[in-house]
């Protein structure tokens, strides 16, 4: 670190010490006092829940200033051992099924059954070990990004180590003394587009200035999903399933906020794309990098941050402005979900051939370039005959004029609600050109607020899933009441029974 920093960090410290004691003071137990108290990995927090899925390891409290825990929705928390003053976490590398949208399981490979892995939480200074073991069928290694660690422990494959084999360990311990948003993740390409990354938050030893009351991290990923496939094609230059915490809209689970909180959320990128994150109804400043703590002369407004792929982004703002605001990559087609090819005039008009073939459709070449005729509709590739096919059709989920679900993009589950208005379609529609788009009302505009109703959709506009997909969440800026509502739905872990939702909460 250099002088200028140390400086920048010392000073501020000194501020925000007195601010974090007397909000903790002030603080009720869902708020975040926890900024002053001691918390572990596992520990009660804000979140109102367990946040490890370990049975088996002790939870003991870190040593040093105390932090606020960071919260990865969707995604466990990772415990740790004392061992002789090292901290002491146990990686597995291993296949997964996991959800990533309900009905929708594929075959990833994560960390500890969960793709991401979990998140590990360290205080800048601390020794750590870290124990992996290799359960896939192949090598791996483990490469921890941007750390500031010994060359022998980079895990580079072939140069710092060998592979770790499968049924293989290797022990990786050093000292950090950096602070920020950091990852941790497979140095094997391919492994990386199967989901093979995990959040490493590193907290700085004296709280950051100002404090801020809720602390979130979103890892963002993106799966090439063939129809009825249910692995990822990791070779595909175009994504059909986008993810925050390894769950697509409307799966992600909404982040939770009192009224008038400042909140931190660390954006991670590992994929194929960078993603241009975007928040409603707020300014943020950009408080960090992949590379740690950035100072406060650079930080200036924003709603629109850009996660390159292998960075990371800090955001913090005052969430001033109660509503329920989408947090979103804003690339069009990564708010989407499982949209592969333009199937529009083929499910509304008899003998219209369904492009030149599954493959083609997913811009997996046989022969031929990309734009040869041979290649029909695709993910973006196809510029040929068959795309022709392709025109005036629709991204949307899609319909029969009889209202019966169509063999379209997503397949109609149990517990779909439709939403029909055929009341007000121009005759002509079809005339014009472009056509049908994605909110193309003679089909069923498709929510699903019931297979995704948790205690944190608590209170949302009915039909609030219509429109909610790919990477997308929800930022949920609460009165205090509803609030503390939800947060005892979630400590007693309440799920209200489908139907059961309520109409719009009062106010938003
Ligand atoms: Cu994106």
């Amino acid at each position: 670190m250099d002088r200028s920093r140390r400086n920048f960090l010392q000073s501020s410290v000194v501020l925000g010490a007195g601010v974090v004691a007397t909000r903790a003071a002030a603080s009720t137990p869902f708020e975040s006092g926890q900024e002053k108290t001691q918390m572990a990995p596992g520990m009660k927090t804000d979140s109102g829940e367990m946040r490890t899925h370990s049975k088996s390891a002790q939870h003991i409290a870190p040593s040093g200033a105390g932090f606020l825990p960071v919260f990865t929705p969707d995604v466990p928390d990772m415990p740790f051992e004392m061992d002789n003053g090292v901290k002491v976490f146990h990686l597995v590398a291993e296949p997964v099924k996991q959800e990533i949208f309900p009905g929708k399981i594929v075959n990833l490979w994560g960390y500890n059954g969960s793709a991401p892995g979990p998140t590990i939480q360290v205080t800048q200074g601390d020794r750590v070990r870290i124990i992996v073991d290799n359960h896939l069928p192949e090598p791996t290694s483990m490469h921890w990004h941007g750390f500031d660690i010994p060359f022998d422990m980079d895990g580079g494959p072939g140069l710092s180590q060998d592979p770790i084999s499968p049924g293989g360990r290797f022990v990786y311990e050093f000292t950090l003394q950096q602070e920020g948003t950091y990852f941790y993740h497979s140095h094997m390409a391919m492994q990386e587009m199967l989901g093979m990354i995990g959040a490493f938050i590193m907290h700085p030893k004296e709280a950051y200035d100002p404090p801020v009351d809720k602390d979130f991290a979103i890892i963002l990923q993106e799966y090439a999903l063939l129809p009825n496939n249910p692995t990822p094609n990791t070779m595909n230059m175009e994504f059909n399933w986008l993810t925050f915490n390894g769950k697509s809209g409307p799966a992600s689970t909404p982040l939770i906020v009192r009224h008038g909180d400042r909140v931190r959320l660390r954006l991670i990128n590992l994929g194929m794309d960078h993603h241009p994150i975007h928040l409603h109804g707020h300014q943020f400043v950009i408080t960090g990098t992949e590379g740690g703590r950035q100072p406060k002369a650079t930080w200036g407004p924003n709603n629109t941050v850009l996660v390159g792929v292998a960075q990371a982004r800090t955001v913090e703002f005052v969430a001033n402005n109660p509503g329920a605001w989408m947090i979103h990559c804003h690339m069009p087609h990564h708010m989407m979900n499982q949209m592969s090819s333009m199937l529009g005039p083929m499910t509304r008009r008899t003998g219209m051939p369904a492009g030149a073939g599954m493959e083609e459709g997913m811009g997996m070449l046989r022969s031929g370039s990309a734009t040869s005729d041979s290649n029909g509709p695709s993910m973006g590739r196809g510029m040929g005959v068959g795309s022709t096919l392709e025109q005036a059709t629709s991204n949307g989920p899609l319909s029969q004029k009889d209202g019966s679900a169509a063999q379209g993009d997503m397949p109609m589950m149990p517990g779909m609600q439709m939403h029909m208005d055929k009341a007000d379609v121009s005759k002509d529609a079809n005339s014009v050109p472009g056509f049908p788009q994605d909110a193309y009302m003679e089909g069923p505009v498709m929510a699903m607020d019931d297979m995704v109703q948790k205690p944190e959709t608590y209170g949302l506009r009915p039909g609030w899933t219509g429109f909610m997909m790919g990477m997308m969440t929800l930022l949920r800026v609460l009165p205090p009441d509803q609030y503390d509502h939800i947060q005892e739905l979630r400590s007693q872990k309440k799920n209200e029974k489908p139907g059961t939702t309520p109409n719009t909460m009062p106010g938003m």
